[in-house]
């Protein structure tokens, strides 16, 4: 898989997938989640109403899927990130489970393109440096036949500035 990193709003991504971080409830919120309902239109909300009618809550590390509605990709795939709080490792585990579950569901889809925000970097207070670490480590130890191309979207310097370093390194795997 190819990984590209771009720097604004995910909400204008050409892309088959683009990935939301959203809370369990699924019913929008601020940050991202909000800037894609906003940009996405009603659709979207209306499908997310769907799925918590079917299965209740969306947990954390778990991925579910809507329309994107009016944005230029044709899925919106919300997955939910862990809360930065004091227990580090369980908080890092989930935040991986995001990333795969999300390319998991991604390649259900037969998705060749997926862009992904810093999940969990912004409302949740998850520490940037770690979450980048643990987003581009899981994307590169996922092997598809299917998605060809991964895009990070950074929405804010920092963020950039830390991927940028992060996809410079080579890929040790563990
Ligand atoms: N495009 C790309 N990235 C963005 C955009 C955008 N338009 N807007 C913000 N970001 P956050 P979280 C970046 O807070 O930390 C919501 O209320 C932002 O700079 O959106 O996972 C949900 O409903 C940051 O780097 O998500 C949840 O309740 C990253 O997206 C809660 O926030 C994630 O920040 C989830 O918190």
């Amino acid at each position: 898989m190819k990984i590209e990193l771009i720097k604004g709003d995910i909400t204008k991504i050409h892309a088959d997938a683009i990935v939301n971080a959203a809370n369990s409830s699924l019913l929008g919120g601020g940050g991202v989640d909000g800037a894609i309902h906003r940009a996405g239109g009603s659709k979207i909300l209306e499908e997310c109403r769907v799925i918590r009618n079917r299965q209740g809550k969306c947990k954390t590390g778990e991925a579910v899927v809507t329309t994107a509605g009016s944005l230029p990709a044709k899925h919106v795939i919300h997955t939910v990130g862990p809360v930065w709080n004091d227990n580090p490792e369980k908080s890092s585990q989930l935040l991986s489970e995001c990333y795969k579950n999300s390319l998991l569901l991604a390649e259900s889809l037969g998705v060749k393109t997926i862009a992904f925000p810093n999940i969990s970097t912004g409302i949740y207070k998850f520490p940037k440096e770690l979450a980048g670490k643990i987003a581009v480590n899981e994307v590169r130890k996922f092997s598809s036949d299917i998605i060809e191309k991964v895009i990070f979207v950074c929405f804010d310097d920092e963020n950039e500035n830390i991927y940028k370093k992060l996809l410079d390194q080579p890929f040790k795997k563990e």
